[in-house]
């Protein structure tokens, strides 16, 4: 039985088995959480993604798909990247989108992971609006089986708190 749990905050400050990253499909860093967890997190994360570059993810990381390294200096075991689909009005990746959520699960899984922190993945620099973002991500983690007894959302501003936390009132989940 899965806990889905909502937290305000930096997602780099979660001591939890997992963390998980919106990244880009280069793996090489960027802005909003990535570069928050690489700043935290030091050099070795991105030493470790530099090295799935060259072996496994030559052409990048696709979206919807989860990968996962050490966590470095952060107060976690391991980081899973995933990239997350930029929002489009004239397609619909909300499959990609919840694909994210599934796949760092099974990596998460694998791993052995029992607490994972998320992000709201593609509500920021990839633009997609909160609160559908908020119905394809809990949706996701709630349909899930998955040995992560506690998926815990970190929301840093109170527009996507708000979002998830009525979509998770609707799915009858805590919070
Ligand atoms: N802790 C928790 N949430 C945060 C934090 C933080 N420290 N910082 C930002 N957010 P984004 P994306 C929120 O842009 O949309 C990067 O450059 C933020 O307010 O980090 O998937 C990557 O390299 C927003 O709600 O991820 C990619 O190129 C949410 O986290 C691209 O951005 C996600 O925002 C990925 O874009």
């Amino acid at each position: 039985m899965t806990n889905i749990t909502l937290v305000p905050g930096d997602i780099t400050r979660q001591a939890v088995d997992a963390v998980v990253n919106a990244a880009n499909s280069s793996l090489l860093g960027g802005g909003g959480v990535d570069g928050a967890i690489h700043r935290a997190g030091g050099p070795e994360i991105l030493r470790e993604c530099r090295a799935l570059r060259s072996s496994r993810y030559s052409e990048g990381l696709p979206a919807g798909q989860a990968v996962a390294t050490g966590a470095g200096l952060l107060p976690a075991h391991w980081v899973i990247h995933t990239v997350g689909p930029v929002w489009s009005c004239s397609e619909d990746r909300s499959e990609l989108l919840g694909s994210c959520y599934v796949e760092s699960l099974r990596v998460a899984d694998a791993l052995g992971a029992r607490t994972a922190a998320f992000p709201a993945i593609s509500t920021g620099a990839y633009r997609w609006p909160v609160a559908e973002a908020a119905r394809i991500a809990l949706r996701a983690v709630h349909g899930t089986e998955t040995g992560v007894a506690e998926v815990r959302f970190v929301l840093i501003d109170n527009t996507a708190r708000d979002a998830f936390a009525e979509t998770l009132q609707q799915l009858g989940g805590s919070g």
